[in-house]
C-alpha cells in the first residue's frame, strides 16, 4: 500500500492517530465537542435533535476509524472482493445498531443521562434510511450485516435517492404519499467528491478500422451525466470490520449552469441540464414485485451499473493483474434483475475499451456475476423495449444482440431444429415493440443462478427457466433461502429477550451462532423462566399497545392476543383475505350471546403496509381495514372481543416496536406467489406464532420449527392452476361464509359499498386470480383453533420458546456463507483476535 507520507514523517500522524471514545466520560466529551462546535448550539438549546446529532457524530467518528483500517485491511489482503449490487438498501436507522455493533450502548446510556436525556429518545429522532420497498431491499440490507460481521471484504452499490419510499399517512381511510425528503441531516454518509464517474446516454455507435488496421467500436457523442460516490459505513457485530456501502449520486457534467444562456438571461433553460442530470438519482420507484418499464428508471438502472463497474474495474487495476484473473478477485451479486445490464457494461468494457477477444471476455463474465431471482410473478419479470435502449444505449443493444446471436447459436448446437425452443429462450422477444427479457439475459451471462426459498427455486426450475434447465444443465440452478441478522431483529429491536436469552445459553455469541438458541429448548418447560419469557412478549404487547394508541386514538388490551399482518400490500399476499375473516368474525361476534362472548379469546388485528401510488386494488384493501376499524373499534356489543387496526407508515423502525409484539402473524399468500417472505422469519425468532400457506419460507420454518407449532391452512401450490382454471367454468360451490361478508360489505355496513365492488368482484366474477374463496374457510378455521389454544397460555408460552430455539437456520449470516461457498468461491478475511476482543468489550 502506497502512502503519500515519508516514512520518516509518520511518527506524528502515529502520535495523533485517532482512537476514538471508551469510557463515559470520553463520550460526553466527544458528544458536548460535537454540540458546541459541528452543530454551532449549546447546552441552553441543546433539544433531543441535538442530541442525536451528537451522539451520532461520536459513533461515528468512532466506526470511521474502523472503516478506514478495514479497507487499508482489505487492500493490503489482496483478495477476492464482493460486490452486493442492489437498486434497494432498507437500512432503517443506524444509530442504535452502531451502538451495539461496537457494544457502547450502556456507555452512551449512561452519558446520555449524564447530559439529560434518555437514549430511547435520543435514538428515536433518527430518520429511517427508506431507500428501499420492501423484502428485496431489507435483505440486502440484512446481507451487509452478515457480510460485515463475518468479515467478508464486501461492498454494497446502490443509488443515493434524495427521496426514499413515501411517508403514508391515512386520511379518512385512504392512503395519503407525502414525499420522505430524508438527507437534511445524515451523519452516516461521506460524499466523496473527488471519486466520479462519467456516464455517457444516447450519442451512436462508430464503428472504423485505425491506422494499425485494427477494428474499433466507439460509443460517441452523447450526454454525460457525473455520478459522485456518497459512502455509508457498515459495521460488523463484535468485529472491527466496517465495510463499505457506496451510493451514486447524480450531476450534470458542467458541474455548473449554463453560462452563455444565463448571460443572454434565459436563467430557467440555464439550469435545465443540472436539473435533469439530477432528476436520475432523485426518487426510488416505489414498486414492490411490479415493473413499468419508463425511461427514466432504465436511466438510473444503467447510471448506477456504469459507475459502479467502472469502480470495481479501477479497482481491479490497480492491482497489475492480467484480466484472466478478474474472476478471481471480484465477484458481483444481481439482487434481481435491476443490475442485469452491468453484463452488458462489462463485456463493453473488456472488449471495446480493452481490447479483449470477444470470447475471451465473455468467459471472465460469466464467471463473474451471479443472479439471484425474487419473484416469479410475471408483472414483476424486467423487460425493456428495444427501442427504449436503442435510444439510450445504442452500442449496448449491440452487445445483447451479439450475446443472444451466440448464446442461440450453441442452443442450436445441442438441440437441432427446436425453433420453438430458440423462440422460447431468446433473450429478444419477437414481440411490438420488441423486447429485450432481462431475466434471460441475467441467466446467459451469470455463472450461477439462484432462488430465496426452497420452493422458490424449485418453481423458478420447473416453470419459467425451465428451458434453461434443459440448456445448462442443474448445477447452474440453486438454492440459497433467506434469513435476518438477528442483531437487528433480536438485540436490537428485542433486548429483554436477547438478554434472557444470553442468560441461559451462556453468553450472547448466539448472536454470531444462532444455532446455539438450541440450548433454550431445555427451558420450555421450566416454570421460572417461562414467566419471564411470557413478561417480556407482555411488556412488548404494552409498548405496542401505547404506540397505537398514539397513532390511531383506539385503545386495545394489551392482555388480547395480538394478530398482525405487516407488509406490503399486495393481493397475492392476501390481506384481503385477513380483513374478509375479521369481517366475518365481527358477524359471528354479533350473533353470539353473552355468555358465547364471554368464552372468546380476545383479539387485536394490527395491519400495516404501503400500497404502491398506482396499484389501486391494494389501496382499496386499506381503505376497506380503516373502515371495518371504525365500525368494530366504535362497537359497544363488540368492546375488546375485536380490535381491527391499520397502522400508518410501516417501515423499519416501527417494525422493531411491531415485530417483537407479536402472539400470531399471518403469512397467508396464495401458495406458490411469496418467494420466501422475511418477515415470517422475524416474527418467529421474537417468540411469535405465525398463521401461513405452504408457501415460500413458510415450508422451511414449518419443517425446523415443527408443524405442531405453525399453524398451516390453504391450497397447496401444486393445486393452485387446476382451481383457477375451475374457476371460470364452475363458479356455483362459492363459499357461503364468504358470501355473506360480501353481502354484508354490500349492505352498506362499511360506508359506500361501491368503494368496494371491484375487490368483490375480482373474486366473485373474475376468477378470483388468487383462490380467496377456496382458502377462506380452511383460513376461518384455522384461526378458530388458535383461539382455543391461545386460551392454554401456559402450552401457548412452551410452543413459543421451543419455535425460538430452533431458529438458528434463519440468521442471514448462514445464506452469506452459503453464497459464499457455493457461488462466490471466497472466504472471510481473518482479522486479529485482539481486534476482535476488543470491538466486543
Ligand atoms: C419477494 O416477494 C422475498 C424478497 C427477498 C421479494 C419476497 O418473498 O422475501 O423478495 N421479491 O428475497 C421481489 O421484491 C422483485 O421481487
Amino acid at each position: 500500500v502506497e502512502s503519500s507520507i515519508p516514512e520518516h514523517m509518520r511518527e506524528a500522524w502515529r502520535k495523533f492517530s485517532a482512537s476514538g471514545f471508551k469510557t463515559t466520560d470520553e463520550f460526553e466529551k466527544e458528544v458536548v465537542k460535537h454540540i458546541e462546535t459541528t452543530l454551532a448550539r449549546s447546552l441552553f438549546n441543546c433539544d433531543e435533535l441535538a442530541a442525536y446529532s451528537g451522539t451520532a457524530l461520536a459513533f461515528r467518528d468512532r466506526l470511521v476509524i474502523d472503516w478506514n483500517k478495514t479497507q487499508q485491511r482489505q487492500t493490503f489482503a489482496d483478495q477476492k472482493r464482493i460486490y452486493y449490487l442492489s437498486l434497494e438498501f432498507l437500512m432503517g436507522r443506524a444509530l442504535d445498531n452502531a451502538m451495539l455493533n461496537v457494544g457502547l450502548k450502556n456507555v452512551a446510556k449512561d452519558g446520555l443521562a449524564d447530559l439529560g436525556f434518555r437514549i430511547e429518545d435520543v435514538v428515536n429522532q433518527e430518520h429511517d434510511a427508506a431507500l428501499g420497498n420492501g423484502g428485496l431491499g431489507r435483505l440486502a440490507a440484512c446481507f451487509l450485516d452478515s457480510m460485515a460481521s463475518l468479515n467478508y471484504a464486501a461492498w454494497g452499490y446502490g443509488l443515493r435517492y434524495r427521496y426514499g419510499i413515501f411517508k403514508q399517512e391515512i386520511e379518512n381511510g385512504y392512503q395519503v404519499e407525502i414525499p420522505d425528503y430524508w438527507l437534511d441531516f445524515n451523519p452516516w454518509e461521506f460524499p466523496r467528491h473527488d471519486v466520479t464517474v462519467d456516464v455517457q446516454f444516447y450519442g451512436w455507435v462508430n464503428k472504423y478500422t485505425d491506422e494499425n488496421g485494427k477494428q474499433v467500436t466507439s460509443w460517441q457523442d452523447g450526454e454525460v451525466v457525473v455520478a459522485t460516490a456518497y459512502d455509508v459505513p457498515v459495521p460488523g457485530y463484535g468485529t472491527p470490520t466496517v465495510n463499505n456501502l457506496r451510493l451514486w449520486s447524480s450531476k450534470a457534467a458542467s458541474g455548473e449552469f449554463d453560462f452563455a444562456k444565463f448571460n443572454a438571461g434565459e436563467y430557467e433553460s440555464a439550469v435545465g441540464d443540472q436539473q435533469r442530470a439530477e432528476t436520475i438519482s432523485a426518487v426510488l420507484y416505489p414498486n414492490d414485485n411490479l415493473e413499468r418499464g419508463k425511461e427514466l428508471r432504465l436511466k438510473q438502472q444503467y447510471f448506477w451499473c456504469a459507475a459502479s463497474l467502472y469502480d470495481i474495474v479501477r479497482r481491479f487495476k490497480k492491482t497489475k493483474r492480467k484480466w484472466s484473473e478478474f474472476p478471481d478477485q471480484v465477484a458481483i451479486q444481481l439482487n434481481d434483475t435491476h443490475p442485469t445490464l452491468a453484463i452488458v457494461e462489462l463485456q463493453r468494457i473488456l472488449t471495446d475499451l480493452e481490447g479483449l477477444e470477444w470470447d475471451v471476455a465473455w468467459d471472465i463474465v460469466g464467471r463473474t456475476f451471479g443472479y439471484t431471482n425474487h419473484t416469479v410473478l410475471p408483472e414483476a419479470l424486467e423487460k425493456w423495449s428495444v427501442p427504449l435502449i436503442q435510444n439510450l444505449l445504442p452500442r449496448h443493444l449491440q452487445i445483447i444482440y451479439d450475446i443472444n446471436l451466440f448464446f442461440l447459436q450453441q442452443v442450436e448446437k445441442r438441440f437441432p431444429k427446436d425453433r420453438e425452443l430458440l423462440s422460447r429462450v431468446s433473450i429478444i422477444e419477437e414481440s411490438q415493440p420488441k423486447m429485450v427479457r432481462m431475466a434471460y439475459l441475467a441467466i446467459v451471462g451469470s455463472h450461477k443462478v439462484n432462488g430465496v426459498a426452497e420452493l422458490h427455486s424449485d418453481l423458478i426450475k420447473t416453470t419459467i427457466f425451465k428451458d434453461f434447465v434443459r440448456i445448462y444443465g442443474p448445477d447452474k440452478f440453486g438454492n440459497v433461502t433467506n434469513g435476518i441478522t438477528p442483531r437487528r431483529w433480536l438485540h436490537q429491536a428485542n433486548p429483554r429477550l436477547s438478554e434472557l436469552i444470553a442468560s441461559k445459553v451462556g453468553s450472547y455469541e448466539f448472536l454470531k451462532d444462532l444455532t446455539l438458541l438450541n440450548k433454550l429448548e431445555a427451558f420450555a418447560d421450566d416454570k421460572e423462566f417461562k414467566k419471564e419469557w411470557a413478561e417480556i412478549k407482555y411488556a412488548n404487547k404494552v409498548r405496542l399497545a401505547q404506540h397505537i394508541q398514539k397513532s390511531t386514538g383506539v385503545s386495545v388490551n394489551p392482555k388480547a392476543l395480538f394478530d398482525v399482518q405487516v407488509k406490503r400490500i399486495h393481493e397475492y399476499k392476501r390481506q384481503q383475505l385477513n380483513i374478509f375473516g375479521l369481517i366475518h368474525r365481527y358477524l359471528a361476534i354479533k350473533g353470539m350471546s353473552p355468555e358465547e362472548r364471554k368464552k372468546l379469546a380476545p383479539r387485536v388485528s394490527i395491519f400495516g403496509g404501503k400500497a404502491a401510488p398506482g396499484y389501486w386494488m391494494a389501496k382499496t384493501i386499506i381503505h376497506l381495514v380503516n373502515k371495518v376499524g371504525e365500525v368494530v373499534n366504535n362497537d359497544k356489543d363488540v368492546g375488546d372481543l375485536l380490535k381491527v387496526i391499520f397502522l400508518e407508515d410501516y417501515n423499519v423502525s416501527k417494525a422493531e416496536i411491531i415485530v417483537p409484539a407479536s402472539d400470531i402473524s399471518e403469512h397467508i399468500s396464495t401458495a406458490g406467489t411469496e418467494a420466501s417472505g422475511t418477515s415470517n422469519m422475524k416474527f418467529v425468532l421474537n417468540g411469535g406464532l405465525i398463521i401461513g400457506t405452504l408457501d415460500g419460507a413458510n415450508i422451511e420454518i414449518t419443517r425446523e420449527v415443527g408443524e405442531d407449532n405453525v399453524y398451516l391452512f390453504g391450497t397447496l401450490s401444486e393445486d393452485v392452476e387446476d382451481l383457477r382454471h375451475k374457476h371460470f367454468y364452475s363458479k356455483t360451490d362459492f363459499n357461503p361464509e364468504l358470501k355473506k361478508v360480501f353481502d354484508f360489505i354490500k349492505s352498506g355496513a362499511f360506508g359506500d359499498q361501491s368503494a368496494f365492488s371491484a375487490l368483490i368482484n375480482g373474486i366473485v366474477d373474475h376468477g378470483d386470480y388468487y383462490l380467496v374463496g377456496d382458502d377462506f374457510d380452511s383460513y376461518c378455521k384455522t384461526q378458530d383453533l388458535i383461539d382455543e389454544d391461545y386460551k392454554d397460555q401456559d402450552a401457548w408460552v412452551t410452543k413459543s420458546i421451543q419455535v425460538v430455539s430452533r431458529m438458528g437456520y434463519f440468521t442471514s449470516d448462514r445464506c452469506i456463507n452459503e453464497y459464499a461457498d457455493t457461488i462466490w468461491n471466497i472466504e472471510p478475511l481473518q482479522v486479529k483476535e485482539e481486534d476482535e476482543v476488543r470491538a466486543r468489550t
